[in-house]
C-alpha cells in the first residue's frame, strides 16, 4: 500500500485498522469470510477502469477484449461448478440479483410467497420494509413453533391458498438442510415458478455438502462473498430458455456498466471452488459449525432446531436471561465478533433480539477445526456467564489475540511459503 499510505494515510490507516481486526479477533459473522490473495488481487485490479456494458462480444464500448475473456471465464466457471444452463455474473448484489429474476418473471402486484425474515428469511424475498415486499403481493411462510424446521405443510397450504406466481425458498439464519425437491412439489401444485437464493450455503452447495437446488427450480441467485469465499457480488443461474430476458433485465433494465475487476474476482473464486481442496473447506466449515453447537448446547446454551446441517447456527439465550444485543457487545468487546440475530417467535425487537447468529466460514478459512470450536466455545460461555464483566472481557480479548496469531487470515500465503 506503498502509493496510498502517501497519497491518503486516512483511508490506509482505515485498511490497515480493519487488517488488524480481522487478524486479532475471532469473526463468526455467518455471512462473512476471508478472500484468498489471488481474489483481492483481481478485485483490487485495473479492471475497474474498464467500462463494458452489455455482454462478451456484444458491448457497447470498444477495447473489452481482456475484460471479455474475464466475463466469459466466469460464466464457464459458474454453469461447470453449479451444473447450470446460464449464468449472468454481473449483479453488483443479492437483492438486485433477486430484484432482476422478479422483474423478469412477474408484474408489479403478482404474488410472491417467500420465507418469513422473523423466522430466518430475507429482506428481498418480499418483506414489507423491502420494495420486493412493496412491488409485489408477498406473503410469507415460517418455520415450525415446536421444531423451528421450515413447516413444509404450512408452505403448501399457503401456496394453495394464495396461489402465489413465484415461490421464493432461501434464507439468512436457517440452520438445517432445505428440501428444494418438496418445495418443487409443492410449486408444481399451484402453477408457480421457484426462484432459490442460495446466499449463505452457495459454498456448500459448490462443496457438495448440501444438495443443489438447480436440478429442481427455475432461478437460482446468489452472492459470491459469503460461504462462496469470492468478491462481494452476485450471480443468476437458469435454464437457456430464460437466458436472454434476464440478461436484458440486468443490463440495461437494472444496472449499467458490470464491474470487471469484480467479474474478473468472480471467475477466481469459481476456479478456487472447483478445487478438492474447497471441497475439504466445505465439509470443514459444517464439521465447525456442529462442534462448535455441540460445545455450547453441553455448556447449557439452547439452540433452535437444536443443531446445525451447514455453516451457522442460532442460539437463543432467552434461558441465559441475556438479550442478543447484550451477548453481541460483550463478546465484540471480548474479541469475539458475531450479530445479534431474532430467533423465530421472538418477543424481543430486532434491535434488541434473544438471540444471535453464529457461523465458521471464516473460522474454518482460517485452519481452525474440531478443536478449536472447543476453545472458541469457553471463550463465549466465560464471557455470556458474566455478561457486565469489563476485565473478563479484557482478559479473553488478549488470550483470543495470542491465539489467533496461530491462524493467518489469508492462509495460502503460509502455504505457499
Ligand atoms: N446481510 C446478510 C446476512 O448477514 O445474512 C444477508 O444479506
Amino acid at each position: 500500500m506503498t502509493a496510498l499510505m502517501k497519497m491518503d494515510p486516512d483511508i490506509a490507516g482505515v485498511i490497515s485498522g480493519e487488517e488488524r481486526r480481522e487478524a486479532d479477533k475471532i469473526i463468526l459473522i455467518a455471512s462473512e469470510n476471508y478472500v484468498s490473495q489471488a481474489v483481492i488481487e483481481a478485485q483490487g485490479s485495473i479492471l475497474s477502469n474498464k467500462y463494458a456494458e452489455g455482454y462478451p462480444s456484444k458491448r457497447f464500448y470498444e477495447g473489452c477484449e481482456y475484460v471479455d475473456e474475464a466475463e466469459s471465464l466466469a460464466i464457464e466457471r459458474a454453469k461447470d461448478l453449479f451444473k447450470a444452463e446460464h449464468c449472468n455474473v454481473q449483479p453488483l448484489s443479492g437483492t438486485i440479483a433477486n430484484l432482476a429474476v422478479y422483474l423478469t418473471m412477474l408484474k408489479p402486484g403478482d404474488t410472491i410467497l417467500g420465507m418469513n425474515l422473523s423466522h430466518g428469511g430475507h429482506l428481498s424475498h418480499g418483506a414489507p420494509a423491502s420494495f420486493t415486499g412493496r412491488i409485489f403481493q408477498s406473503y410469507h411462510y415460517g418455520v415450525s413453533r415446536e421444531t423451528h424446521l421450515i413447516d413444509y405443510d404450512e408452505v403448501r397450504t399457503m401456496a394453495r391458498s394464495v396461489k402465489p406466481r413465484m415461490i421464493v425458498v432461501g434464507a439468512s439464519s436457517y440452520s438445517r438442510i432445505i428440501d428444494f425437491g418438496k418445495f418443487r412439489e409443492i410449486a408444481d401444485e399451484v402453477g408457480a415458478l421457484l426462484m432459490s437464493d442460495i446466499a449463505h450455503i452457495a459454498g456448500l452447495v459448490a462443496a457438495g455438502v448440501h444438495p443443489s437446488p438447480v436440478p429442481y427450480v427455475d432461478f437460482v441467485t446468489s452472492t459470491t462473498h459469503k460461504t462462496l469465499r469470492g468478491p462481494r457480488g452476485a450471480f443468476i443461474l437458469c435454464r437457456k430458455e430464460y437466458a436472454s430476458k434476464i440478461d436484458s433485465t440486468v443490463f440495461p433494465g437494472l444496472q449499467g456498466g458490470p464491474f470487471m475487476n469484480i467479474i474478473a474476482a468472480k471467475a477466481v473464486c469459481f476456479k478456487e471452488a472447483q478445487t478438492e481442496q474447497f471441497r475439504e473447506y466445505g465439509k470443514q466449515i459444517v464439521r465447525n459449525a456442529k462442534a462448535l453447537c455441540q460445545a455450547l448446547k453441553e455448556k447449557g446454551y439452547d439452540i433452535v432446531t437444536g443443531s446445525t446441517d451447514n455453516h451457522m447456527f442460532l442460539v437463543d439465550l432467552t434461558n441465559k436471561g441475556i438479550t442478543g444485543r447484550d451477548a453481541a457487545h460483550a463478546l465484540d468487546r471480548a474479541g469475539i465478533t458475531l450479530n445479534k440475530n431474532v430467533i423465530p417467535f421472538d418477543t424481543q425487537s430486532p434491535y434488541v433480539t434473544s438471540g444471535i447468529r453464529i457461523g465458521t466460514p471464516i473460522v474454518t478459512t482460517r485452519g481452525m477445526r474440531e478443536r478449536e470450536m472447543a476453545q472458541i466455545a469457553e471463550w463465549i460461555d466465560r464471557v455470556l456467564s458474566n455478561v457486565s464483566d469489563k476485565s473478563l472481557q479484557k482478559q479473553v480479548a488478549s488470550e483470543v489475540k495470542a491465539f489467533c496469531t496461530n491462524y493467518p487470515i489469508r492462509p495460502e500465503i503460509r502455504n505457499e511459503g
